[in-house]
């Protein structure tokens, strides 16, 4: 008996196999969940997906663009036709225009703004509302998020105050949910090597940075993101709501940077 032997749940924001999202997955199909998939319609997307969702029996691979409110409810009827109930929900998804992202917060245009907003965060208060209709149990939602929604790290410009609003949306909706036991939370991942992260700027230096000024000296592995929210899916989380939970390597807990950092910096010496 695996923790997630007999539950269902459905995995939005596979874009291939660095993803997160596809890193959690390994964490739950380990653990015996049965999973559907959703990806962004498109040819080239729908293959990468399939390809890794068919060999493990996904019931369910359907496109959905979550700026699409008909997409979204469509996803979450299917899923119940399908699946029955669900009882839990991964979102790791997340998008700026590319021109907004990588200027200055200051200079970023009202249609990027919009639009990353969108998908970056209401994307989640919708696919809530419509998950918590085919989970008659109960059940547990999981986004990622970045440190850089609640401290300015340079180079997450945009995506930076798009988080902030992501972390603040995961505990409202913990609250409207809670009388239903559906559980919100998030993860707060350290720099990951995917698509997505190719947007930010300084990328590679400010993984870097990790193993310069975490307390364990060094920046998380993809294993590390995917057993984290495996945990926070699972029931062995059942007391946790509206919590951002850290999986960094502890570098959210340095207010400062060591002497040694400083040296290691100077140095060259990150990564
Ligand atoms: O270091 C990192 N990679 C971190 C990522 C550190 C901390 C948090 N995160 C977050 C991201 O901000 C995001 O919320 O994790 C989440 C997943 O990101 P990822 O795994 O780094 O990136 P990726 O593999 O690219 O998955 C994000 C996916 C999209 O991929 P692409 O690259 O094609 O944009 O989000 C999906 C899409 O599959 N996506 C959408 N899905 C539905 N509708 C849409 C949309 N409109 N736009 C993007």
């Amino acid at each position: 008996m695996g923790l997630f032997t007999g539950k269902k749940g459905l995995v939005l924001g596979v874009a291939n196999d660095f993803s997160i999202a596809w890193s959690i997955t390994e964490k739950l199909l380990a653990e015996g969940a049965d999973l559907g998939f959703t990806h962004l319609p498109g040819e080239k997307m729908e293959r990468r997906v399939r390809k890794l969702a068919e060999p493990i029996g996904a019931k369910l691979i359907v496109p959905c663009d979550v700026q699409k409110d008909d997409d979204v409810t469509r996803v979450f009827e299917q899923a119940g036709e399908t699946l029955g109930s669900l009882d839990f929900v991964l979102h790791s998804i997340a998008f700026a225009p590319v021109k907004d992202l990588k200027c200055a917060y200051v200079d970023c245009g009202r249609e990027g703004f919009k639009i990353a907003m969108d998908i970056s965060v209401y994307s989640l208060v919708t696919v809530a509302h419509h998950a918590a209709k085919v989970m008659p149990q109960g059940g547990s939602i999981l986004t990622l998020t970045y440190l850089g929604g609640e401290r300015v790290v340079p180079g997450y410009n945009l995506m930076g105050v798009c988080k902030a609003a992501l972390d603040a949306s995961v505990k409202y909706l913990a609250f409207d949910l809670g009388p239903k036991k559906i559980r919100v939370n998030a993860l707060s991942a350290g720099p990951v090597k995917t698509l997505a992260s190719q947007g930010v700027v300084d990328f590679d230096e400010l993984a870097g940075l990790y193993v310069a000024v975490a307390p364990l000296k060094r920046n998380i592995d993809r294993e590390e993101v995917g057993s984290a929210g495996m945990f926070m899916l699972s029931d062995l989380s059942s007391g946790i709501t509206g919590e951002i939970l850290h999986v960094d390597c502890g570098y959210n807990a340095m207010g400062s940077i060591s002497r040694t950092a400083v040296e290691a910096i100077r140095a060259g010496k990150l990564g």
